[in-house]
């Protein structure tokens, strides 16, 4: 069974066929201007330089045969799934279903929910939107991944300390072994994302484990 030995805080082995990749959120909202991140005062730009290696993840994700799930954080255009605390946050300028030059704030179907076109699904690959910061509620994550037999969960996404780490929160107590790749993973505010990874892996992985890119690769070459 492939074993990241470096992973923290203890080695992460996982099988394959019962292995998922999630892709959090890196839909052109958050990472393009023009959309929610931006609306909420963020400077985007920080989150594009791990484009390369979430691509060269969910190739690898490919090549392995694992399930591989891309999520979008998104909303029904008449906001049902919108709740007032949610949307009445942020800038009153630009709120979500506001428009936008990539049209409704973080609506479903609009350019800005798009997942980036160099991280597009491909066939057989899941996509889920979900109206919260987790992938687990109000979706069909939970029985999609039953289905499949899953109990190991490789994170990546965006942003580390929102809705990467709710989802991984979500899937910890679901019961799945959880690891976040560490530079496939951002935030808008980078001391945010270090001392995320640290909480995930404090206590003896409280909440999963976290590994590089590179450290996951050389374990299932
Ligand atoms: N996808 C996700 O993390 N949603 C956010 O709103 N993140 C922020 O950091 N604002």
């Amino acid at each position: 069974m492939p074993t990241v030995n470096q992973a923290l805080p203890s080695p992460f082995a996982f099988e394959p066929s019962k292995t998922a990749l999630v892709v959090i959120d890196m839909q052109r909202d958050f990472i393009e201007p023009g959309g929610f991140g931006a609306a909420l005062g963020n400077d985007v730009s920080l989150l594009a330089d791990i484009v390369p290696d979430v691509a060269r993840l969910i190739a690898h994700a490919r090549m392995r045969g694992w399930q591989i799930v891309h999520t979008r954080e998104s909303h029904a255009p008449d906001l049902s799934d919108c709740p007032p605390a949610k949307r009445l946050r942020g800038q009153p300028s630009a709120r979500i279903g506001d428009k936008g030059p990539m049209g409704r704030i973080l609506v479903r179907g609009e350019q800005g929910n798009a997942i980036i076109d160099a991280l597009a699904p491909i066939d057989g690959e899941l996509v889920i939107d979900k109206p919260g910061k987790g992938a687990f509620y109000a979706t069909r994550l939970g029985e999609e991944l039953a289905m499949r037999g899953v109990t190991h969960l490789v994170f990546a996404g965006v942003t580390t300390e929102v809705c990467v780490q709710t989802s991984m929160r979500e899937a910890n107590d679901r019961g799945y072994d959880c690891l976040v790749i560490e530079d496939a993973t951002a935030s808008y505010i980078p001391a945010f994302k270090e001392v995320t990874l640290a909480m995930i892996r404090s206590q003896g992985g409280i909440v999963g484990w976290t590994a590089t890119l590179e450290q996951l690769l050389e374990a299932d070459a």
